[in-house]
């Protein structure tokens, strides 16, 4: 295998062309030297969550093969943000051109101020644990020892929105 790790990045957009800017960042993590892009949920409209009054957003999930360190992906990341148009210093949970959450990192844990790996709210977000069930549902979460499928099934969220995004079949 050319690349040693496995990640699973979270991709998510409310501004703009919500679905073409998921797409260019997805892309655009493919062109990254150190990655490859390996597999891709569909794209869902999903309902904001922790700040209620934004757009909806466009959120899908990837499973990256790479040779980066999770804090050189995280900086690589971020470049793609920025590259998109996005500044540091938005609103907590607010609206975003694009955001890139690396969600797993093999079976890694990792908890510094840059970096929380897994990714500390994925288990409460539909719009993660929905498209990551396409591409990952049999996936143990390293700490809490359940599966994706699993996961989706406990979700208290009182039935937030996560429904296909309509370009994509
Ligand atoms: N991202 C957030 C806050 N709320 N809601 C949805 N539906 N999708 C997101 O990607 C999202 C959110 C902060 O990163
Ligand atoms: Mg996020
Ligand atoms: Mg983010």
């Amino acid at each position: 295998m050319r690349y040693k790790h496995t990640a699973y990045i979270g991709v998510g957009s409310n501004i703009g062309d919500k679905a073409s800017n998921c797409r260019k960042g997805i892309a655009a993590i493919n062109e990254c030297e150190g990655c490859m892009v390996e597999a891709q949920s569909p794209l869902y409209e999903t309902e904001p969550v922790h700040l209620e009054c934004q757009d909806w957003f466009v959120n899908g999930v990837v499973r990256i093969r790479t040779d980066l360190e999770p804090e050189t992906l995280l900086a690589r990341l971020k470049a793609i943000e920025h590259a998109m148009g996005r500044r540091p210093g938005g609103v907590r949970f607010g609206p975003r051109t694009l955001d890139l959450d690396i969600l797993f990192y093999d079976d890694r844990i990792l908890r510094t101020i840059l970096l929380q790996i897994p990714h500390p709210r994925l288990h409460e977000r539909r719009f993660v644990l929905r498209p990551l069930c396409n591409i990952a549902a049999g996936l143990t979460h390293p700490v809490f020892g359940q599966t994706i499928q699993s996961l989706l099934s406990d979700l208290k969220d009182g039935k937030k929105k996560a429904k296909l995004y309509k370009c994509d079949y």
